[in-house]
């Protein structure tokens, strides 16, 4: 049998947060983001799920990544359905991008709107205060990250409208981070068999690379009995990051362990935040597991990337095989 390479490895000590360890009563607790804090500790911003079923986000800190986790004794924040009508059945699925222009922490969310799930956009210094914009991309969207610079002057979005075509990965653009156009569509999902037919969603903010922006997306298989979410690679233009490079044909990273295949949802991975180590090629990866607990999992971004051109494909080949 052929053996598959393995890209990411789970942390032995997964899953690293479960709502067993939260300092006041939820249900769960699951798809956090991540980034380091300026003294080198982890900080995540979990989506905290509470037992009438809304959501919020709750920051979490630890000084290894892995263990000993501060998490606020209180949610760090919460919907605010008056001044945030979109925000009234939740926040959930935040993405973190430090942008250095901005000295701030830009924070992409799914805002659960009456509508359906929008994007909404925050920026921060600290995880304390929260400098809200509201809607930036209004239902149905959501799978959003802002990209950490300019491209060409412009503020970038990536985010997951749904259309009756399908859930493709777009990017748009915005000179103030409040008005947005420029609309294009990034990666489409495959059609038919395929791991990643008809939905995808790009799940953490894209690395940068020198070879270009590295995205790690999941794919979402229907079955009669459920929906698994797989996740896959693909590498895209630094200065026109609307354009792919390459693209992955299998998945890497699928649900196995337990943690991942029960839960409150069963079969799903879905992580939405990454730090890397110190030496620039360590990942580590934190996912929501089965909508129910937070795992970690480490791979190399070099090993990645060779494996991308070692198994993916060139979208601009004319070769529509792959769709
Ligand atoms: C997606 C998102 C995620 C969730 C996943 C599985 O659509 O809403 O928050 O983890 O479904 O339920």
């Amino acid at each position: 049998m052929t053996q598959y390479e393995t890209l990411f490895l789970r942390h032995p000590a997964n899953p690293i947060l479960t709502g067993k360890d939260w300092p006041y009563s939820i249900n769960s607790v699951f798809n956090a983001g991540a980034t380091l804090l300026q003294d080198g500790s982890t900080l995540l911003l979990c989506r905290v799920e509470d037992r009438r079923g809304l959501s919020h986000l709750c920051a979490a800190r630890s000084v290894n990544g892995v263990d000993h986790w501060k998490i606020d004794r209180e949610p760090t924040l919460m919907p605010n359905a008056e001044q945030y009508p979109e925000e009234v059945w939740g926040i959930e699925d935040p993405r973190i991008t430090y942008a250095p222009e901005l000295k701030k922490f830009a924070v992409a969310y799914t805002s659960y709107s009456r509508g359906g799930p929008g994007v909404s956009l925050a920026l921060t210094e600290d995880f304390r205060s929260f400098e809200r914009f509201g809607v930036v991309m209004p239902p149905d969207d959501k799978d959003a990250a802002l990209l950490p610079r300019r491209i060409n002057g412009f503020w970038a979005l990536i985010h997951r409208p749904m259309t009756p075509l399908g859930a493709h990965v777009w990017i748009s653009y915005s000179p103030d981070l409040r008005h947005w156009g420029n609309h294009k569509l990034m990666l489409e999902a495959r059609r038919g068999a395929w791991w990643d037919a008809n939905k995808i969603g790009m799940s953490p903010p894209p690395i940068e690379t020198s070879r270009g922006w590295l995205m790690i997306y999941h794919g979402v298989r229907r079955t009669p009995s459920s929906s698994i979410y797989r996740l896959g690679l693909a590498l895209f233009d630094l200065q026109q990051p609307e354009k792919c490079l390459i693209r992955g044909d299998s998945w890497i990273f699928a649900p196995e362990t337990a943690y991942e295949r029960q839960g409150d949802v069963q079969d799903v991975i879905f992580p939405c935040g990454y730090t890397v180590a110190a030496d620039g090629d360590t990942l580590n990866l934190y996912y929501g597991a089965a909508d129910s607990s937070i795992a970690l999992a480490h791979g190399s971004i070099r090993a990645l990337l060779s494996w991308l051109e070692a198994n993916g494909h060139s979208e601009h080949s004319g070769d529509r095989r792959h769709r």
